[in-house]
């Protein structure tokens, strides 16, 4: 899409067409291009280990804050920069045939992206109160998900009865800046249907206040039967038996602007009967927007959030045109290449109705910028898209 793209396709079609004397011209060639450019870290400025890839490639900047990627095939293209505790940015981009590209300071902001134990290295800083114990599997399941080691309620045998909750917490994890937060966790569990259950909860890092995190699908049982003073009672839960490991997962995006949250796994028994109990495996805190363009199959979205900007090059104004297939608030930060916010703007769109948004080149204190590369980061509920600006005036 846009001019460039276009004019691409034009200047091939006229070559097929009029121009006998250049047929050896007509088999334009794929000239592999390059890109390079530098990273800017939004907090604190510390860019080494950030890795860029695109299309397969990758560079690591390690010893300056440069890299460079060759042998690019041509064409639209999106570009990723990632760094630990860092969200992935995504800039899609076009190179032309045989172009190089420079990006400089494209942006990283802080936020634990990604993160992924299956507790083979130890308890992940993971604290279990009651039967809750990290070990080698050999009963229930008759093995851990992956590799030795899970947690579970009692891995020598059934969970213990006695009106109690068996809980398991996790480390303090910062969902900000992803733009889907989610949680998946494996799970196997053999829980005395109907009278005992299990759910997950989220909390400020302080766990001073729970709530239930609903999983999709929901929990089988909607409300926990109060009828032998199970602790849990009133909750929805698991109960019964899972048939085998499952995969659940939780989205997260409610949670997202809390500074830091962490997790508890409740198994609450009631006076008396138990069974093999809940057992935990390869848990992992992710952003499903930033995946999905893997093709990761994790949380599939329907949402969509697409953004053009033209002209672009802007001189110095151009359009934002937006639209999304919900209704949303989506804003607009145009920042320079030293990461500073140059301009911000709030939009309302209607699902599939698009809206538009003009930046003249203005900064808040309505003076002209300087022209050069900006970038404007376009956030929805559900998503965020980055795009490259050149201003020249
Ligand atoms: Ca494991
Ligand atoms: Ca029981």
């Amino acid at each position: 899409m846009g001019s460039r793209f276009q004019n691409y396709f034009d200047r091939e079609f006229q070559i097929d067409l009029f121009d006998d004397k250049t047929m050896g011209f007509k088999l334009i060639k794929i000239i592999f291009g390059s890109i390079s450019g530098s990273i800017h870290i939004m907090d604190s400025g510390n860019w080494s280990s950030s890795i860029v890839f695109c299309r397969m490639k990758s560079d690591t900047i390690s010893g300056g804050n440069f890299f460079q990627i060759d042998s690019i095939i041509p064409g639209n293209i999106k570009i990723f920069a990632s760094k630990f505790d860092y969200k992935t940015t995504c800039i899609d981009t076009f190179l032309e045939n045989g172009g190089s590209l420079n990006l400089s300071g494209i942006p990283l902001w802080p936020g634990q992206n990604d993160y992924y134990t299956n507790f083979e290295s130890g308890d992940s800083e993971f604290t279990g109160s009651g039967d809750w114990q990290l070990a080698e599997i050999y009963s229930g399941p008759g093995g851990a998900y992956s590799g030795n080691l899970a947690w579970s309620t009692n891995p020598e045998g059934n969970y213990t009865s006695g009106l109690n909750t068996h809980s398991l917490e996790t480390n303090v994890f910062s969902l900000h800046n992803m733009a889907v937060p989610a949680l998946e966790i494996y799970h196997w569990y053999d829980i005395e249907n109907g009278y005992d259950g299990a759910n997950v909860k989220i909390s400020d890092e302080y766990g001073q206040v729970w709530q239930i995190l609903h999983p999709s699908p929901d929990y089988p049982v909607e409300n926990l039967t109060d009828e032998f003073n199970n602790p849990l009672a009133g909750e929805p839960v698991y109960s019964g038996n899972s048939g085998g490991w499952k995969k659940i997962a939780f989205n997260l995006s409610g949670f997202k602007n809390w500074p830091f949250v962490k997790f508890r796994f409740d198994l609450g028994v009631d006076e008396q009967k138990s069974a093999a109990g809940w057992y935990l495996d390869d848990f992992k805190i992710f952003d499903a927007n930033a995946t999905e363009v893997f093709d990761n199959p994790y949380l599939p979205i329907d949402k969509t959030l697409e953004v053009t900007v033209f002209p672009n090059p802007a001189n110095p104004t151009t359009t934002f045109s937006i639209i999304t297939n919900y209704t949303t608030e989506v804003t607009i930060i145009i920042f320079n290449i030293n990461g500073q916010v140059v301009k911000k703007a709030r939009l309302s769109p209607e699902a599939n109705q698009p809206v538009k948004w003009q930046w003249q080149g203005y900064n808040r204190l309505n003076n002209l910028v300087a022209s050069g590369i900006y970038f404007a980061r376009i956030e929805s509920l559900h998503q965020s898209v980055v795009r490259k600006i050149i201003l020249i005036h």
